[in-house]
């Protein structure tokens, strides 16, 4: 019986209909559904910390005012993921939990450190231009909440790369120090900011399943090469030199970056980056601190069930 549903599933998927919370799912794609998006959401929450270390020093009142609301977004977003996973059946308390505990994964990139002012343009520029072409192919991922939470967070994620590229254009045009400055952050960023696109497709083990599924619509690489092709002409236009000599462009436009230090991206993912312990200690503090509004919470929520019944 298990086989002909799993057909008609795989039927529906082809049809490109959407799958909805209450509708039949293989086991496999519910458990891959809640990875990916617990994931994605823990990758918000914890994505706030890089830039949250320089709320306090933003060069004027007005970046101030943008950064604030971007990593505001940012909290948003991982509610909003939370609640998509929510409705795969695993409860977020759970969800949290195994972030904490080191069991889940959030993503590469949040394990490097903000050192200066430009890291923050360089964020917004690059890692939120890189999660813009990852996200705009989910928002027609197969399962309908997670593709309806990518509409907005898309919008969202585009005044943040916005806000970012406008930092690096202010700072190129600014004073030698600042350009070099600029120039120093997209040295620092380059490499793990391809790493984000996730392991090449030869060694990526969910790649097929989850194309088969429509929840990828493109490949790790093919992702990579659409981000690397944009990018370039956007660091000529600041005047900066992406930090890879060996980039030529090929017959058909693209550019042909170096080899990925994969060791690297391994070493984070185990744990081992530049910032991984300082980032799961910051959440961990948070969710301590952040105990008694949840209990405050639950009290106020079943004593308000309570009056309703009397
Ligand atoms: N970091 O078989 P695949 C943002 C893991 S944007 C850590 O290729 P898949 C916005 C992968 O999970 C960032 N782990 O996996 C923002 C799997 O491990 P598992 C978040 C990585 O799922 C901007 C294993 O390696 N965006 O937050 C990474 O088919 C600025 C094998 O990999 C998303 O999460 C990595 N870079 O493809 C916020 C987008 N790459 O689970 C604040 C949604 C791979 O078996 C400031 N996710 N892994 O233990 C996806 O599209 C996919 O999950 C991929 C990976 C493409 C990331």
């Amino acid at each position: 019986e298990d086989a002909g549903r799993a057909a008609q599933f795989q039927a529906r998927i082809d049809a490109e209909e959407r799958i909805e919370p209450n509708d039949w799912m293989p086991a496999a794609y519910r458990k891959t559904l809640t990875r990916q998006i617990s994931q994605h959401a823990h990758s918000e929450i914890v994505g706030m910390l890089p830039e949250g270390n320089w709320i306090t020093r933003a060069p004027t009142l007005r970046r101030k005012a943008a950064l604030l609301a971007k990593v505001q977004d940012e909290c948003g977003h991982g509610l909003y993921l939370y609640a998509a996973a929510e409705t795969l059946g695993t409860s977020r308390e759970e969800l949290v939990d195994a972030m904490l505990a080191g069991k889940a994964k959030y993503s590469s990139i949040f394990n490097y450190p903000t050192l200066t002012w430009a890291d923050i343009g360089t964020i917004g520029w690059l890692v939120d231009g890189a999660a813009i072409m990852n996200q705009i192919p989910l928002c027609r991922c197969s399962y309908g909440p997670y593709a309806r939470a990518m509409i907005r967070v898309c919008k969202e994620e585009s005044f943040h790369q916005r806000q970012g590229y406008e930092i690096m254009l202010t700072l190129c045009r600014g004073s030698d120090e600042q350009k070099a400055m600029a120039q120093d952050a997209l040295n620092r960023w380059w490499w793990p900011v391809l790493m984000m696109f996730g392991p090449p497709d030869a060694t990526s083990q969910h790649s097929d399943t989850s194309t088969k599924w429509k929840i990828k619509r493109f490949s790790n690489d093919e992702l990579r090469q659409k981000f690397v092709d944009a990018t370039v002409p956007q660091a000529q236009y600041l005047g900066l030199t992406i930090p890879d000599p060996g980039m030529t462009q090929d017959a058909e436009g693209h550019w042909r970056y170096s080899e990925i230090d994969w060791t690297e991206f391994k070493q984070v993912l185990a744990g081992n980056g530049p910032c991984n312990r300082d980032r799961l200690a910051a959440r961990r503090k948070a969710h301590d601190e952040g105990a008694w509004v949840r209990e405050a919470a639950a009290a106020y929520a079943e004593k308000r069930a309570q009056r309703q019944t009397a």
